[in-house]
């Protein structure tokens, strides 16, 4: 049968997939929300090492986020080695130095005290994988031209939150790093101009003893309005 999709020289395919009843939904989806909800942000990693297949893995689920035009306008740039991660906690604590002695309002600081941060970055030298995703906001096809990338911000947000769920789904933790400015990433890594960096994700195993804020998660009646 010839599809009505199938218009011009990009043919689609049939999407076949796997549907539940509603109780098995119901059950699912509160099951998810369960485990979901146990994530946390952890800044306080172990050494211990994690095999490159389940960074791999998760790279892979983060890749399969949608994107504008389909572009996957993200990179995945994984550090292990120990002399990069130096670099990068130098260049990052120094930045974040200037950020919490002058660059931050007032106000800023006030609303970072239940999370008990500060200039001083060693997760970055501890964990043993810090994923650095890179955002194109513009790419070349194979034959080296320009090619244009769409909603690249949304669609990084969406890739990395999706690599947080697979991050949590293997039973490690992650911490969401924003050193500001953020461009030493560019030059240690030597990225091209195509790229900026869009977060510091430092992967492993939680230390044997972590502490996270005692904070909450807003209600439902708080984060939804219902029409
Ligand atoms: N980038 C700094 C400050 C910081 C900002 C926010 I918004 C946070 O939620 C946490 C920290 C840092 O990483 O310490």
């Amino acid at each position: 049968m010839m599809s009505k999709k199938n218009i011009n020289d990009f043919p689609f395919i049939l999407f076949e997939r796997q549907f539940y009843d509603i109780e098995m939904m119901k059950i699912r989806c509160k099951d998810f929300y369960t485990f979901m909800n146990e994530r946390r942000t952890c800044r306080d990693f172990s050494d211990k090492l994690i095999p490159k297949e389940v960074i791999e893995n998760i790279i892979l689920t983060a890749s399969t986020a949608p994107s504008g035009a389909h572009k996957q306008p993200w990179v995945f740039c994984v550090v292990s080695n120990p002399e990069i991660k130096k670099q990068i906690r130098i260049e990052a604590e120094k930045a974040e130095y200037e950020s919490y002695n002058g660059r931050m309002p007032e106000e800023w600081k006030k609303d970072l005290l239940p999370l008990q941060t500060d200039w001083k970055k060693e997760f970055l030298e501890i964990a043993p994988y810090l994923v650095i995703v890179f955002k194109k906001s513009y790419d070349f096809d194979a034959t080296g031209n320009k090619t244009n990338t769409y909603y690249a911000n949304e669609s990084c947000g969406i890739a990395c939150g999706f690599l947080l769920a697979a991050i949590h789904n293997a039973g490690l933790v992650a911490l969401t790093h924003t050193p500001s400015p953020m461009n030493f990433l560019s030059t240690i890594l030597k990225r091209p101009a195509n790229e900026k960096a869009f977060l510091v994700i430092p992967v492993g195993y939680a230390a044997e003893e972590c502490w996270v804020p005692d904070i909450k998660r807003k209600e439902l009646s708080e984060v939804s309005e219902w029409y």
